[in-house]
């Protein structure tokens, strides 16, 4: 049987599938089940109270939200759920999705969202996986080995600098 996705990606529409994807790319690399949603804060509203209402006794542990503009979904998610909950601002036509950043980093006292960049969705993915780390000793190993590979890599590039010198 397969794992019980711990984590849930939602998006606020389609449109931000793309940049999603990575966030998707980042949880399989760490062996992390996720369940993907498109659910609109503002377009169905029931539906979002309804997933992040449910989503503690369906095993869910940590829930990251995409969204672009006004970008209520995460801090709508946060508001409801007592699990960590973690925002990526999409980018947009407007300063490049500072609108998006803004909506989604500048919570009020109480609802904490943790926000990663604009399309950082790599990151909201590591991240979520070094919150199950915490609990889950294969995701916390998959971590360590990770920490190195950033490290090689940078060991590497600096080597072919120097041999260019
Ligand atoms: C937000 O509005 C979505 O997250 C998306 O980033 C943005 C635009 O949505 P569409 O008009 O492309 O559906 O709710």
């Amino acid at each position: 049987m397969l794992d019980t996705p711990k984590v849930a990606v939602i998006m606020g529409s389609d449109s931000d599938f793309d940049v999603v994807k990575k966030c998707l790319i980042a949880l399989e690399r760490f062996g992390i089940e996720y369940d993907v949603q498109v659910i609109s804060a503002h377009r169905n509203p029931q539906k979002i109270f309804e997933y992040a209402t449910t989503a503690e006794e369906r095993g869910i542990e940590v829930i990251i939200g995409a969204a672009g503009k006004a970008a209520h979904l995460p801090g709508v998610i946060a508001g409801i759920t007592p699990l960590p909950v973690i925002g990526i601002p999409i980018q947009t036509s407007f300063q490049g999705g500072l609108d998006s950043l803004l909506s989604i980093v500048q919570m009020p006292a109480g609802v904490p969202v943790a926000t990663v960049a604009v399309n950082g969705a790599e990151n909201a993915g590591i991240l979520a996986a070094q919150m199950l780390s915490i609990k889950y000793p294969e995701i916390r190993e998959k971590m360590k080995a990770y920490k190195i590979l950033l490290n090689d890599e940078v060991v590497a590039k600096n080597e072919k600098v120097q041999e260019i010198l």
